[in-house]
């Protein structure tokens, strides 16, 4: 029987464990500029204070962890990183997820940040893995593992399995990370493109808990990206992911269609005791006059 992990992140007052016989983790998404053009000229020209909206969209929605990624093109990404990790942390006590892919960004980001955080990400490439792996051992972090390399996204389970092992590998022995501060990100792709992609990611999911026991999270908009009724299919996504064994996801908190399927599968997955969480938030509902039926 594997071991089941369980990941502890940290902000400086608040811990959150992510783990397989626990609640998923959310991992709010918006603190991201991708895509939104006029928070990006807000960000060029050193204005931050969207961010403060969108933390309090995500905290009021149920994040658990917030995603910050600060990529904007032409910008000096490490300064906004760590100006917006320090700001994050004023306004919320949830720990933070340091997205970037420049190893200065997510180097300042781990400087700023008073905690444990969660880095996001490396990929099995063995120079990411150097630039980025001493950094996280050396802010005592854990860090968010692409199976991909620099040839390929491996479309089969067993190519991501096979570079699972080789992160796994080379983390542990030659960077002294601990394993269980490892969280894979089995890979979601688009369902638009190809409606087999899904099937390969629960897969990928499923033997990843079996062989591994790590925890895992992953970009969930991804699946519905291009298609009508996005929110209806991450309602439908999630809780087959969770039941799969996937622990935690980058997502939208701001949305309770997919918030409550995610709180559903928590109660049907054994992973609510008695169904307090469940119970507490249908209650909490009705308090505000709101209530979604019985
Ligand atoms: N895996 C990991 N990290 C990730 C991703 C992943 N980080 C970034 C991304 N993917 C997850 N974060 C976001 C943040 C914002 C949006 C989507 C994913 C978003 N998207 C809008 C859309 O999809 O239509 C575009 C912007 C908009 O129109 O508002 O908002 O996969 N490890």
């Amino acid at each position: 029987m594997t071991t089941l992990h369980e990941t502890v992140l940290r902000s400086a007052t608040k811990e959150v464990v992510i783990g397989h016989n626990r609640p998923f983790c959310l991992i709010g998404e918006r603190i991201n500029p991708t895509g939104r053009r006029i928070f990006q000229e807000q960000l060029r020209e050193g204005d931050l204070s969207a961010i403060e909206r969108d933390v309090a969209a995500q905290v009021a929605g149920g994040a658990h962890v917030l995603d910050v990624n600060m990529g904007v093109p032409l910008t000096d990404e490490a300064d906004l990183l760590a100006r917006a990790i320090k700001l994050v942390q004023e306004r919320t006590d949830l720990p933070i997820c340091i997205d970037s892919s420049v190893v200065e960004a997510l180097e300042a980001g781990l400087a700023a940040y008073d905690g444990r955080a969660l880095v996001n990400s490396i990929t099995a490439e063995d120079e990411r893995m150097a630039q980025i792996l001493p950094l996280v051992k050396k802010y005592d972090a854990a860090v968010i593992a692409l199976p991909n390399d620099a040839d390929e996204i491996p479309m089969e389970s067993g190519k991501r399995l096979e570079l699972v092992a080789k992160i796994v590998e080379v983390a542990t022995t030659e960077y002294g990370i601990a394993v269980q501060d490892i969280v894979i990100d089995p890979l979601a792709m688009p369902i638009g493109a190809d409606t087999s992609v899904v099937q390969t990611t629960l897969e990928t999911i499923r033997r990843i808990r079996d062989e591994f026991g790590l925890n895992m999270s992953l970009g969930a908009s991804n699946v519905s990206f291009g298609m009508p009724g996005r929110h209806k299919l991450g309602a439908a996504f999630l809780p087959m992911a969770m039941a799969a064994g996937l622990t935690s996801a980058i997502m939208d908190a701001r949305n309770p269609e997919i918030v409550e399927a995610v709180k559903a599968a928590d109660l049907l997955l054994g992973h609510d005791d008695w169904g307090m969480a469940w119970i507490a938030a249908h209650r909490a509902k009705q308090a505000a006059g709101q209530a979604g039926g019985q």
